[in-house]
């Protein structure tokens, strides 16, 4: 009996290490925990507001009076509820703009609420803001502008060392931080304590931003660092305002040099560094309120577009709110992101693929652990892997019916690395496949990476079955999701 027992444990072990053994390797690099915890956010928002917001402008020249900050109904509740409404996860606030002005009380500076009629001068913006964020389960961040156009010591080294102090400030005093934007916005004119003068500083050199990065990890290790292409941190920006990520799009760029506007919308597909793209645009044209721009507050079809590509290739989406002069966001950008989140929602809501079946040209060592029904199952963990070696496969869904749909999404485990460089997607119509292409992308036919999430947008189709064919990848494929969506018509 104790050597049956024995025979059945060493076997089991044998079964387990066999089981281990096929795990597909990492192939290049790969996202830190933080940083697949950040691309799980998918959305999340800005909010622009300071001395701008009292003045009508977008940049604040830096001597502006902080008497003129005076809210009369400032309620950052509203703003978290507003954002959450929206979809969104978290929220950076503009703690510090270019104008210099502080919306928290820092110990630094007399530019800041501290000097403002609003509350006394006892007033806290971020801490409202981090507070309530908290109450609606939203993360919270901020943005501080490296560049200061009050500061008198702008351009000298003294001024480096009063940026971090003011760092220091909010990353000790707020809880906890999901992400620091550094705006790239660097050097020109300004007031610089009464001086008004240009003064240039040299963006590669004047803030060592290496040691300042070191504080960030030191201070709040989960932090994720946003830059827009310089010094690389754990993100960066997309190469464009207007709320859209390139296809294709590598979450990969090189860990030095500089990064150009198509490095930046694309990524790099040999970059050394995993380093993923965030695609930041306003509700409306400006990033500051200004009533002029009332009636150009982003459809909820636009707000889709930017939805479709950012988040649906392989990007975070990080969406602005402005606020108004008396404290809060205005009601019509509040009911276009409840619409938008409303439309995003209800997109999604019932994916085809569930109840077809699936099959797969290669699987994993014919291990049921990698089959294509992982694609479909809800489990992010659970992905369809090929074996190492075939790097082109198909997926085919069957469905039980013919089946209406205009969406694919699709998902790389992107925890073992950003794999697929093409694939093709074809529609069984009428007993005939047809290629289905992304009417979104320009001027081919968009199916090239996928990462974290691809959605395709196609007019709608009526098909009996639809095949994903993976053309070219780096590795052996791993797909963690596979949907099929019929959206609402506009
Ligand atoms: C830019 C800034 O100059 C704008 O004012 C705004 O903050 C935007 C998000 O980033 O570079």
């Amino acid at each position: 009996m104790k050597l049956l027992c024995a025979l059945v444990t060493v076997m089991a072990g044998i079964a387990e290490m066999q089981a281990q053994a096929t795990v597909p390797a990492p192939f290049g690099p790969v996202p830190t925990a933080d940083q697949l915890r950040w691309q799980e956010m998918e959305m999340y928002a800005f909010i622009h507001y300071s001395l701008n917001t009292y003045t009508d402008q977008e940049w604040g020249y830096g001597d502006e009076s902080p008497t003129l900050f005076n809210p009369s109904d400032l309620d950052c509740r509203q703003w978290a509820k507003v954002c959450k409404q929206a979809g969104m996860r978290g929220i950076i606030l503009t703690a510090k703009h270019h104008c210099g002005f502080c919306l928290w009380p820092s110990a630094y500076t007399d530019y800041s609420v501290k000097y403002s009629p609003w509350r006394n001068g006892k007033g806290d913006v971020v801490r409202e803001l981090a507070e309530a964020c908290r109450e609606e389960g939203l993360a919270f961040a901020v943005y501080l502008s490296p560049w200061d156009r009050h500061h008198p010591e702008y351009g000298s080294p003294a001024y480096v060392d009063y940026f971090r102090n003011q760092l220091r400030e909010l990353l000790t005093q707020y809880g906890d931080m999901f992400e620091v934007w550094f705006d790239g916005a660097n050097g020109g004119d300004g007031w610089y304590g009464g001086a008004n003068e240009t003064r240039r500083i040299d963006r590669a050199t004047y803030y060592h931003w290496s040691e300042t990065y070191q504080m960030v990890r030191e201070l709040q290790p989960h932090c994720l660092i946003w830059n827009d292409g310089g010094d690389r941190g754990d993100l960066r920006w997309i190469g464009t305002e207007a709320g859209y990520a390139g296809t294709p799009n590598w979450s990969l760029v090189n860990h030095d040099g500089p990064l150009d506007e198509q490095l930046l919308q694309h990524g790099l597909e040999t970059g050394d560094s995993w380093v993923p793209g965030e695609t930041n645009t306003s509700i409306r044209p400006g990033w500051f309120y200004h009533a002029s721009e009332d009636e150009q507050v982003k459809t909820v079809a636009q707000l889709m577009d930017c939805y479709y590509k950012s988040v649906g290739r392989n990007s975070t989406l990080l969406i602005n709110f402005p606020v108004m002069p008396n404290g809060r966001i205005h009601p019509v950008d509040s009911a276009r992101g409840a619409a938008f989140y409303e439309m995003v929602q209800q997109t999604f809501a019932h994916d085809l693929a569930h109840g077809a079946t699936i099959t797969a040209t290669n699987v994993r060592g014919n291990n049921p652990r990698f089959s294509a029904d992982n694609t479909i199952d809800i489990n992010p963990e659970t992905y369809w892997a090929t074996d190492d070696g075939a790097t082109t496969a198909s997926l085919t869904i069957d469905f039980a019916r013919p089946t209406e749909f205009n969406r694919f999404l699709v998902e790389e485990y992107i925890a073992l690395g950003q794999r697929v460089r093409k694939f093709t997607l074809e529609a069984m119509v009428g007993g005939q496949w047809q290629p289905l292409k992304d009417s979104l992308a320009d001027p081919d036919d968009g199916l090239t990476t996928i990462g974290h999430r691809r959605i395709i947008c196609f007019p709608t189709v009526t098909a009996t079955s639809l095949r994903l064919t993976i053309l070219d990848s780096k590795a052996c494929p791993l797909l963690s999701r596979i949907g099929v969506y019929l959206a609402p018509s506009p």
